[in-house]
């Protein structure tokens, strides 16, 4: 009988798997003010319809729609006369397509599964016992360990520097990469980083996402909880940092849309357990040197403002490092990154860590990455990818790092 009910389960879980066939990704170039305004104005009030992917205010936007909806927004495009074509022809085949012909084999070749996430945690833990401790960082909404790794040679008085993946969690080339990285970091003893850093590092950070992006919607974005009178599930974490939350632009009250920003700050037991985590480190004394959030996709190297279009104190600084780093980057396998302040490079957009990591944290480099690609495959990056993306990322941060430390 048990069984039965488990085979029941498993039956219905499979077939309550979202599909996307003949969902398509439109790729919209807008050209001038008025046309721009009246995109941005779509990707503010359609954002529950259609999945804009990624929204550029003064460049292209990806929106991802469903196939009864492709007419008509083809229709209201071409009768403004804005350009665009067609990014993802049907987005069902490049989710079955993800691993690619030839599948790969290697462990950062391949996307895993929270539980694995974890375990790969344990055995890092294990395997580089003499610098790595499995740390845990918070407890998601759904009950499960957020843990992740300190890189130290001891002592509580270096410095600090902090990186996080998986906050959206489609975006699964962002724990592969800080996963990859990571090893990296083990595999080469710090790479002569352990006299001036500690380092603290969240490979995945929102795991309940993350689960159902597995289990039941490849396309699911934001966290998993529920709040009372809120009609739809899940806060987009990137929404829900205490920094000028909900005080500037490009987040939502909507619960039912992929922007999110929660009932209040840190709403989320994610963003509160880790944000918590290092605003302890602080108060102990550390100096915070560096924070990081890896997403995907579109190749920048991001710092802040996030709010609004606004410079940091220290604008020319970040920016610089960040330049290093990207130079770095592509030097590796030739993929080019841009740079610069988050809201004046991309779009405004509150709540963000990026923000909070400069002006609650007080890390004088916060950056957003956004990893590959531009946007052929989107959050869907093909695993053969994952290697190449590893091994430039991890260049850039090396080149970050050496610039924040002969900056100080
Ligand atoms: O919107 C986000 O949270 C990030 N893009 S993503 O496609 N990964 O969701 C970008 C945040 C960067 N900040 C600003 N755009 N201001
Ligand atoms: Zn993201």
């Amino acid at each position: 009988m048990k069984l039965l009910i488990i085979s029941l389960l498993v039956a219905l879980a499979v077939a309550e798997k979202v599909r996307y066939d003949g969902y398509q990704t439109l790729r919209i170039e807008p050209k001038g003010v008025i046309q721009n305004d009246y995109i941005h104005h779509l990707a503010e009030t359609l954002n529950e319809k259609y999945d804009f992917w990624t929204h550029n205010r003064n460049g292209f936007t990806d929106v991802m729609m469903a196939p009864n909806l492709v007419g008509g927004f083809k229709y209201l495009l071409e009768s403004r006369d804005i350009d665009y074509h067609v990014m993802v022809e049907d987005v069902q085949t490049l989710i079955d397509n993800q691993d690619g012909i030839l599948p790969s084999t290697g462990f950062y070749e391949t996307y895993h599964t929270y539980e694995e996430i974890q375990a790969w945690v344990k055995d890092m833990a294990n395997q580089y016992s003499s610098i790595a401790t499995e740390t845990k960082f918070a407890t998601s909404f759904l009950g499960k360990e957020i843990n992740g790794l300190k890189i130290s040679t001891g002592g509580n008085t270096k410095r600090v520097v902090y990186f996080q993946g998986g906050i959206h969690a489609r975006e699964w080339v962002s724990p592969a990469t800080v996963m990859y990285m990571t090893n990296q970091l083990l595999e080469n003893n710090g790479e002569g980083f352990l006299d001036e850093f500690d380092f603290f590092i969240v490979p995945s950070l929102n795991v309940d996402g993350y689960e159902h992006s597995w289990t039941s919607d490849r396309m699911w974005r934001k966290t998993r909880s529920t709040h009372a009178g809120y009609l739809c599930v899940g806060v987009d974490p990137n929404r829900n940092y205490e920094h000028k939350w909900n005080e500037g632009s490009g987040s939502s009250g909507n619960a039912c849309s992929d922007t999110f920003r929660g009932p209040s700050f840190h709403s989320e037991p994610e963003v509160e357990g880790t944000t918590r985590f290092l605003k302890d480190l602080k108060e102990e004394g550390r100096d915070i040197a560096c924070f990081i959030d890896f997403h995907s996709y579109s190749q920048l190297w991001l710092s802040p403002y996030s709010y609004r279009k606004l410079y940091a104190e220290n604008s020319d600084t970040q920016v610089g490092a960040a330049k290093e780093a990207c130079a770095a980057l592509e030097g590796v396998h030739g993929t080019a990154y841009t740079y610069g302040p988050s809201a004046i490079t991309l779009y405004a957009a509150d709540g963000c860590s990026v923000d909070w990591g400069y002006a609650e944290l007080g890390a004088p480099y916060s950056y957003v990455v956004e990893l590959r690609d531009t946007g052929r495959h989107g959050f869907v990056l093909p695993e053969n990818q994952l290697l190449p993306t590893g091994q430039e990322t991890y260049a850039g941060l090396k080149a970050l790092l050496n610039s924040i430390k002969n900056n100080s």
